[in-house]
């Protein structure tokens, strides 16, 4: 059945195809096809997640353009499609946000880097994004998720889950509380950085997952960082370590067989490679914050997926009903494997200094 929203935006020419697509955990996506074989990204922008959709499509909006001016490649930037009227989204009768972007042609998005070069690619991708957007006016930018990666305050939202326990599931999660509880003190280091300015603020991307940047599906070389709804002031540390815990883990990010979920040195030597070479001077105390990151973002995302399990799966898309807590159990298996290679993981951070 074609959306109504597929009839609100200036296509090249009507729509007559439109469906599911992606793996994206948040937004409703779907591919648009147009008369004249026009391919199509629509998204329903998710409300539950995001309470300033207008505020966000401003961000969207001005990094689009500020990236598009900086590639000489059409494919190397997001392109935002207007709607019928000019504007950057269309709102339904439900109050429904939908935007819809020029699909990339000549793509592949990966769940899991097919080798090294995947990640490789990647890496340099998220630096280079990072250091494109370094003259950016960060003040400019709306806080799209306020305490996005506020480590403690996801800890006081797991105590809030924990407590209220609205679907009776608090007494199946113990062993992962205490794992998580054990942890507080360390998770909360990188951000009481930040708070101390000990680490500098910069446009950050926030969510760097594999499945968030673009490769030519010929090449295999990385055209384009997709997903900007969380692009806000962060540190160095998050998009490095957020990209760590997803793509240089040897399972799936909702693996069941924990035995199948390690930290690979090897693909986290990788990013590490890429990504410096790739991001623009970055300071020494910024470095040695990488390893932290890793480790905190890892730590955090189980402690938000544990969450949504608490709460009902409110939050996250899941397509079984323990879909959440076997997330929530992948990231801290790799936690406590990132704690066996931990020596190892500050060691190669520190030849770069
Ligand atoms: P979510 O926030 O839900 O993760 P994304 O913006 O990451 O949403 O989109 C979900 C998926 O849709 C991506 O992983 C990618 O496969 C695909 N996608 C998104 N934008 C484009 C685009 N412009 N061209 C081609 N594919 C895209
Ligand atoms: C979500 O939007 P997507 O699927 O790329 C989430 C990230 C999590 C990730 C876990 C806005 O990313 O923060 O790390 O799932 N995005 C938002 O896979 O919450
Ligand atoms: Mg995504």
């Amino acid at each position: 059945m074609m959306e109504q929203a597929a009839y609100q935006f200036r296509f090249t020419s009507a729509p007559v195809f439109c469906e599911d697509y992606g793996h994206g955990h948040i937004n409703r996506t779907k591919l648009v096809v147009a008369e004249d074989g026009s391919r199509y990204i629509m998204q329903r922008v998710s409300r539950e997640v995001f309470h300033d959709i207008p505020g966000l499509m401003e961000n969207i909006a001005a990094v689009t353009s500020f990236l598009e001016k900086q590639c000489a490649d059409r494919r190397g930037s997001l392109h935002l499609v207007p709607t019928l009227e000019g504007g950057t989204y269309w709102t339904d009768e439900a109050g429904e946000y939908w935007r819809a972007y020029e699909f990339i042609e000549g793509s592949i998005c990966l769940q899991s880097a097919r080798d090294e070069r995947d990640f490789y690619e990647s890496a340099a991708a998220f630096g280079n994004f990072q250091k494109q957007l370094r003259s950016f006016p960060a003040d400019t930018l709306h806080e799209t998720i306020p305490d996005f990666h506020n480590t403690p305050d996801r800890y006081r939202q797991l105590r809030e889950a924990l407590e209220a326990d609205p679907m009776g599931r608090a007494k199946l999660v113990e062993e992962e509380v205490s794992f998580i509880m054990a942890r507080e003190e360390e998770g909360a280091r990188l951000h009481r950085m930040r708070e101390e300015k000990l680490l500098p603020l910069r446009v950050t991307h926030n969510d760097t997952k594999l499945n968030n940047v673009m490769l030519d599906e010929k090449t295999g070389k990385a055209l384009c960082i997709i997903d900007l709804d969380t692009v806000m002031p962060g540190l160095v540390a998050y998009d490095f370590g957020d990209a760590i815990r997803f793509g240089a883990s040897t399972g799936a990010e909702d693996e069941k067989d924990l035995s199948k979920v390690t930290m690979s040195l090897a693909l986290y030597q990788t990013f590490l490679d890429g990504f410096l070479s790739a991001c623009g001077e970055i300071s020494a105390e910024e470095i040695r914050s990488l390893p932290l990151g890793a480790k905190t973002m890892t730590l955090e995302n189980g402690v938000r997926f544990l969450t949504d399990y608490l709460n009902g799966d409110r939050y996250y898309a899941i397509a079984r009903p323990e879909h959440n807590l076997d997330r929530a159990r992948t990231q801290l298996k790799l936690v406590s494997d990132m704690e066996e290679k931990w020596e190892e993981m500050n060691r190669l951070v520190k030849t770069y200094l």
